[in-house]
């Protein structure tokens, strides 16, 4: 049986790319096979599929996934590419680090890209930030649409793979998406103010294709930013500069706070970890640890 790529789900239909990249409505077969596994097929899922006519077919069964988001519902996505803007709105690590945190949990490559550079005069906020992340080994790319800086070397980063784009609202998603996919022009923020509607335009989620191997996901990226389900034993692994100095600790399941022998500490005492990043690394363990509080 073939296999094809779930690309889009509208109302009980799957719509599966086939090997040929044919789009093929589909139902899946035996949905009570599907609910008693709780394996609802995803956007993202490689499927098995029968055809039963020209463009029509079943989904018969999903392969195992590679990685696995909620929200947004999409399966097998390699790498989010976390959006923040220099100015308008200004720039804001905590927001950064949270979808940072989320990616990293979720086993994604993660991208930092800054945009709307024409607002500012020179590189050096970049080059602040870019010392940021610098030992947590992301990349981070400058971009802006008005002079298309940086737009050639995002692309070259969206190659072969599949991207969701994450970040807060206003800071320039929609529009990069538009640069990048020039034939179908989604609601940037400036337009839906014209039309009077709210920022908020909800999409299905859909996987475009780059033509260069990759292909995006058209979602308003991942929204969820609390760490609901995050045992606090586990944050510092969704710090790379962490995690790798933390085997060095002297305690297993060492917190990174006052424990002696504490590697993580240490890095941030001789600035190997940006200060910055551990005062978000406390925070996010505080929240984790409300949470838990509230849940018992
Ligand atoms: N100056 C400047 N403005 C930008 C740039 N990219 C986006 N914007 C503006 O920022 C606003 C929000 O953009 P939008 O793409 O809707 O953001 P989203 O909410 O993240 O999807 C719009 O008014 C855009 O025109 C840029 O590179 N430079
Ligand atoms: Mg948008
Ligand atoms: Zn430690």
């Amino acid at each position: 049986m073939p296999v094809g790529q779930i690309v889009k789900a509208i109302s009980g239909f799957y719509y599966v790319r086939s090997p040929e990249g044919e789009e093929i409505q589909c139902r899946a077969r035996g949905v009570f096979k599907f609910k008693k596994k709780k394996l609802t097929p995803l956007v993202g899922d490689y499927v098995q599929y029968e055809m039963t006519g020209p463009g029509e077919g079943f989904v018969t069964s999903v392969e195992p996934r590679q990685t696995e988001l909620l929200r947004p519902p999409i399966a097998n996505v390699d790498q989010a590419v976390v959006v923040c803007s220099l100015r308008e709105p200004e720039f804001q690590q905590m927001p950064v680090d949270r979808f940072l945190v989320h990616g990293e949990r979720a086993g994604l490559d993660l991208v930092i890209c800054l945009t709307k550079r024409d607002l500012v005069d020179d590189d050096s906020e970049v080059e602040r930030i870019r010392a940021i992340y610098q030992t947590a080994g992301y990349p981070v790319i400058a971009t802006s649409i008005r002079t298309q800086v940086g737009i050639d070397e995002l692309k070259k980063y969206l190659a072969e793979r599949t991207s969701v784009f994450a970040g807060q609202s206003g800071v320039g998603k929609s529009s990069l998406l538009n640069q990048l996919l020039p034939d179908r022009k989604l609601q940037t923020g400036a337009v839906s103010q014209k039309l009077g509607r709210g920022r908020h335009t909800t999409r299905q989620v859909e996987l475009i294709p780059l033509g260069n191997g990759g292909q995006v996901a058209d979602t308003p990226g991942f929204s969820q930013l609390t760490f609901q389900g995050f045992e606090p034993e586990e944050l510092s692994d969704c710090f790379p500069e962490m995690r790798e100095r933390s085997a060095r600790c002297r305690f297993r399941g060492c917190l990174h706070l006052n424990e002696p022998g504490c590697a993580v500490k240490e890095a941030v005492e001789n600035q190997e970890i940006h200060a910055g990043r551990y005062n978000n690394y406390l925070q996010f363990l505080t929240e984790i640890k409300e949470e838990q509080q509230r849940r018992y």
